[in-house]
């Protein structure tokens, strides 16, 4: 929880919970505690969430234009369940994070409504392209680069692969697996709106967020 006071202190914008390991109890437990804790509950309206509204968030971009029927008032964080539809609306979360082997993209919408975020992992130009078509709000590409935080990652993409990514979708374009302070720039020169990261933050978070907001902007 000091992890993610710190890092919403640096200026972090969205958050994913994500534990592979817990029961779904503690999960929702500790979903609530960090929802608590980083002091944004009962803030969000839930209203319709335009793409526009994804994408100043994911990029940060202070000039992109929100449309009528984006969020109105809208929490300072953005809190992303990883994988479970279920606990994203028990923790009154902000969206769900979905992979290539939970519930499809349209089976988690008619959970969570059209008024929480929807991002959906890819890892090839054949999933992109697929999960272009479904009402995903982003799309994450990944691993870039080599990644020790998931378990059987798929083959690394590269620079190339964001190249990739970018050329078939215009939704917001999250990159992640093995990004660093060192070579965030290169992955947003490279087409991605937005870079995800575990690792580069977990030794010292708030300083690192500080210091990728440094080469980002
Ligand atoms: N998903 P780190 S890579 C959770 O390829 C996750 O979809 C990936 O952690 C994907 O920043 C990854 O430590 C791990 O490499 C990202």
């Amino acid at each position: 929880m000091a992890a993610a006071e710190e890092l919403v202190a640096a200026g972090a914008t969205v958050m994913q919970y994500r534990n592979k390991t817990g029961n779904a109890r503690v999960m929702l437990e500790q979903a609530r505690e960090l929802r608590r804790c980083i002091g944004v509950q009962d803030q969000n309206p839930h209203a319709e969430i335009a793409n526009d509204a994804i994408l100043e968030r994911v990029t940060h971009a202070e000039n992109v234009p929100l449309k009528a029927g984006s969020l109105l008032s809208e929490p300072a964080v953005w809190l992303i369940m990883n994988d479970r539809a279920d606990l994203c609306v028990a923790a009154d979360f902000d969206g769900v994070h979905v992979g290539q082997e939970d519930l499809s993209p349209e089976a988690v919408r008619a959970i969570i409504g059209s008024g929480r975020c929807l991002g959906v992992s890819t890892h090839n130009p054949d999933q992109l392209r697929e999960a272009e078509l479904t009402s995903a709000d982003y799309l994450a590409i990944g691993p870039v680069f080599a990644t020790s935080s998931k378990e059987r990652p798929d083959p690394v993409v590269g620079l190339e692969g964001v190249r990739r990514a970018r050329a078939l979708t215009r939704k917001p374009l999250v990159a992640i697996g093995g990004i660093t302070r060192s070579n965030a720039a290169s992955v947003i020169e490279a087409g991605a709106d937005s870079v995800a990261v575990i690792s580069d933050l977990l030794r010292d978070p708030g300083k690192s967020a500080e210091e990728f907001f440094r080469v980002l902007r």
